[in-house]
């Protein structure tokens, strides 16, 4: 996408005051509103998923540490992301993807029409693409055993794991010829996955020395950089070097706080929006 396009999409309209996630819940609004937290992965799957639709949105930044109070009435369970319309929000990063390809058929489609190929994807979904997550995780946390936590001493039956979930991942884009899992455009399993097979190929190489890119022949590698050539991905995505950096510091993947890190510190690319 153009680079105006994606600031319309990204930024309209745009306050200090809902940057720092502090402005009251928009009402009735015609465009989707997008609550988020830039280093949510979770999040990040429907900040592509937008941009890649070419929907224009309101993106509201909400600190996790310290949730604005009626953020819990808009969504009771108090996590983002959540997507607000016409009255109605929704919930849950996988349903909000679907959600948005069906409510917007303009932009390209994240669910396949094809019957066949639909099957084909939610297989991936259920999966190869859960299984991917999971199993990074588990990597990531390493000898801790720290459910989102980094650390060493990875042992070679969490590398096998990952690598398992990741074979299949090249598999499919062997059968359709990539560079995306069903072919020449992203849709909803690239969608899923991406977000977080970043932070664990950014954690992996620079913490470990160990590249996940090299699974299926080095496929992989060329997915992820498929993928971050999308401009919804170069959007979303945090700078590599900060993030690792951060990981370095935190040790964990879920550091969600602004007082640590504004919303734009680790995605420097997108300050613009603040201005
Ligand atoms: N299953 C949810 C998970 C969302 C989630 O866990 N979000 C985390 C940030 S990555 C969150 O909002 N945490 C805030 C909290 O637990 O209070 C989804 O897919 O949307």
């Amino acid at each position: 996408m153009p680079q105006a396009a994606r600031r319309e999409a990204i930024a309209t309209p745009w306050t200090a005051q809902e940057a720092a996630g502090l402005a009251a819940p928009p009402s009735q609004r015609e465009e989707p509103v997008f609550y988020t937290h830039t280093l949510c992965p979770y999040a990040e799957r429907v900040w592509i998923a937008l941009l890649e639709k070419q929907v224009p949105f309101q993106l509201i930044h909400i600190d996790l540490s310290r949730k604005p109070t009626w953020y819990r009435s808009l969504n009771p369970r108090g996590l983002v992301p959540a997507v607000q319309l016409g009255g109605m929000v929704h919930t849950e990063s996988a349903d909000i993807c679907r959600w948005l390809d069906g409510a917007f058929p303009m932009g390209p489609q994240l669910v396949p029409g094809d019957a066949a190929l639909r099957r084909e994807m939610e297989d991936l979904v259920r999966g190869p693409c859960s299984g991917t997550v999971s199993a990074g995780l588990d990597l990531m946390a390493g000898c801790t055993g720290r459910h989102w936590g980094i650390g060493s001493g990875q042992t070679a039956a969490q590398k096998a794991a990952l690598q398992a979930e990741l074979d299949q991942l090249a598999a499919a884009l062997r059968r359709h010829g990539g560079p995306f899992l069903l072919g020449a455009q992203p849709t909803l399993p690239d969608v899923l996955v991406y977000p977080f097979l970043y932070r664990y190929d950014v954690g992996m190489r620079g913490l470990a020395g160990h590249d996940l890119g090299a699974a299926g022949g080095g496929a992989i590698r060329g997915w992820l950089d498929a993928m971050a050539a999308r401009p919804s991905c170069a959007a979303s995505s945090a700078d590599p070097q900060l993030l690792l950096a951060a990981f370095r510091k935190h040790m964990e993947l879920d550091f969600f706080d602004y007082t640590t890190y504004p919303c734009f510190k680790l995605h420097p690319h997108n300050a613009y929006l603040l201005q």
